[in-house]
């Protein structure tokens, strides 16, 4: 079965397995989905903190300081879970649990260090996520992190839709295949093989990705019109501990539902 199809929980984890992503299509309504861009819009404008701007994230196409034009462009609301109740119940919800579980085992934590936030890719000034996996973020126990990340509205490749190399998460590649900040090097023959095997993830409102923290993914920038918005929260087993004193032991994790 295509990652990309529509299917039940009990099936995820043997396409987890395979291919480090799959795709539940629809899984939030459309009255949620609706409730949530109406708190991110709030949030926008006027914008309210914690933000990360795209200045700061330094990826191709960004603006390069605060001050340019278009540096305080927001990029990632943070904090998505507590800033938007709907939100972080749904993250936190019985039905998410279900999913990651027969992955990562029955006690499940939400990580609020990273990851915890609603990506706001603007037309304009938008940029794009080189070849990489999130592990580079992480620092834990063991390299066994999911992240859900929930469309909030059309994705595709116009507007800079997720492309993921499916089984990427099972490679070992050597250091040298990345660069000084782990992305992928694309000027390398082998890369340059890989990222020909990608795939791209178009998402519908309410459809959520599931990808394991190794997989090879890369986005572009947002050549429409409208802005982009999807949010992505990160989970863990509760016995893969954050290394102490590391941005993933900045908060405690949170408990789903069961
Ligand atoms: O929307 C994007 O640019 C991708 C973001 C991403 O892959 C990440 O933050 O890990």
């Amino acid at each position: 079965m295509s990652a990309e199809s529509n299917q039940p929980a009990s099936l995820a984890p043997s396409t987890l397995e395979r291919d480090g992503y799959f795709v539940a299509r629809g899984l939030v309504d459309v009255a949620v989905i609706e409730a949530v861009r109406a708190s991110v819009k709030a949030a926008l404008q006027p914008l309210m903190g914690p933000v990360e701007f795209e200045a700061e994230v330094g990826y191709p196409g960004a603006p390069s300081h605060l001050e340019s034009q278009g540096g305080r462009t927001p990029r990632r609301l943070l904090h998505a879970a507590s800033r938007i109740p709907a939100l972080g119940n749904w993250a936190c919800s019985a039905g998410v649990a279900s999913f990651l579980k027969p992955w990562l085992g029955t006690e499940v934590l939400l990580s609020q260090c990273h990851h915890n936030c609603v990506m706001t890719k603007h037309p304009g000034y938008s940029s794009a996520t080189l070849w990489h996996q999130d592990i580079r973020y992480w620092s834990f126990d063991r390299p066994e992190l999911l992240s859900v990340w929930l469309a909030l509205g059309e994705e595709n490749s116009r507007n800079g839709a997720l492309r993921i190399i499916p089984g990427s998460h099972r490679l070992h590649l050597d250091r040298g295949r990345f660069d000084r900040d782990l992305f992928l090097r694309p000027d390398l023959p082998d890369n340059k093989a890989l990222i020909r095997r990608s795939r791209e993830v178009a998402l519908a409102p309410g459809d959520a990705l599931f990808f394991h923290c190794r997989a090879i993914h890369a986005a572009g920038v947002n050549r429409s019109d409208k802005i982009k918005l999807s949010c992505v929260f990160t989970y863990h087993a509760a016995d893969n501990r954050p290394i102490p004193n590391t941005r993933s032991d900045r908060y405690p994790g949170l408990p789903l539902g069961s």
